[in-house]
């Protein structure tokens, strides 16, 4: 399957949503406040959040454009604008470090492993490290995830200093010829030692190995919690240079819009979509496709093509 169909497959509850509302104007040929009532309840629906389908309202007004078909061509337009195209991948170093944050329960661990297995299949030698201490179960979920993957890893005992993990894994990396390191971290936020010190230190500690590292650091956002996991994320951002967002969970969401959110509010890129919890559900985000995937009103083939 292709990733345009993947994507679309993907964001079929949150396109629902937005169809619901938009389905009943399709084809009337004049606009009217019916055609921009429903394009503003499809967007809030599917979770775009209020300021951005405001944004989105007075631009689509601006256009002059009339009748429904117009309007969504218009906006599929807009919505573009605002989903920056992700950088390419790059492995800067060897290793090239990737710290994955977030808040629990998120998808952290199993976006270690997707990533794992997508750079191994490109050839790449790929370290993994446990760096979620906090709880034993942490650890032996990533190393079961590694030892299926046949992919090295380094863990601590429980309750270990994840800096020291993270430490450990960039040396053995660097002795070892490693490509790419993944670190996986804890998410819970009432943790003995608050959360955003832990990282902050593993991010310093991680800079004494490797000046140029972490070379990545990626924050896990739940799709399914839509507009509220924002603000859960907002400390992240406050605290560690975050190149990256990977949206998860995608495929179970009706609020898929809340990428428009994140893109806006975030300033860092999408660079992933996780869809669904097998370990090849990863997929690289192109802008396109998930707009196409958003708003498209006669999937597959459908005339907004
Ligand atoms: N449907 C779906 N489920 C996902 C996706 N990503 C992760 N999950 C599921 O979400 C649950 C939590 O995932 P984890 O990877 O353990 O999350 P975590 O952020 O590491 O959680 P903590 O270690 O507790 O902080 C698991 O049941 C995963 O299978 C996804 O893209 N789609
Ligand atoms: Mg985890």
């Amino acid at each position: 399957m292709s990733l345009w169909h993947r994507v679309s497959q993907a964001l079929t509850r949150t396109r629902e949503r937005f169809l619901q509302a938009v389905r009943e104007t399709l084809g009337q040929p004049d606009s009217s406040d019916a055609v921009f009532q429903a394009i503003e309840e499809g967007l809030l629906q599917s979770d775009v959040g209020v300021e951005i389908t405001e944004e989105l309202l007075q631009h689509l007004r601006r256009t002059g454009r009339k009748g429904s078909i117009e309007l969504l061509a218009a906006l599929r337009d807009a919505l573009l604008s605002y989903l920056p195209e992700p950088p390419p991948e790059q492995f800067p170093s060897q290793p090239t470090v990737v710290l994955v944050v977030g808040v629990n329960g998120f998808g952290k661990t199993t976006t270690v492993a997707k990533l794992a297995y997508r750079w191994k299949q490109q050839g790449k030698q790929v370290l993994i490290a446990a760096a979620d201490t906090f709880r034993a179960a942490a650890i032996e979920q990533l190393q079961q995830w590694a030892e299926a993957l046949g992919v090295g890893y380094i863990r601590h005992r429980y309750g270990a200093d994840p800096a020291a993990v993270a430490y450990d894994a960039v040396q053995a990396a660097r002795a070892r010829g490693v490509d790419v390191v993944l670190i996986d971290t804890a998410g819970r936020l009432h943790t003995k030692t608050p959360l955003m010190a832990e990282l902050e230190k593993m991010v310093r500690v991680l800079r004494k190995v490797e000046p140029t590292a972490p070379h990545e650091v990626l924050l896990v956002l739940d799709a399914s919690v839509g507009q509220n996991a924002l603000a859960q994320t907002q400390e992240f951002l406050r605290h560690l240079p975050i190149t990256g967002v990977v949206l998860t969970k995608v495929d179970g969401s009706a609020r898929g819009g809340m990428a428009l959110a994140v893109a806006r509010k975030c300033r860092v890129p999408i660079r992933y979509l996780g869809v669904g919890e097998g370990i090849e559900d990863l997929l690289a985000f192109e802008p396109v496709a998930f707009v196409q995937g958003l708003v498209d009103t006669l999937s597959p083939e459908g005339a907004l093509r």
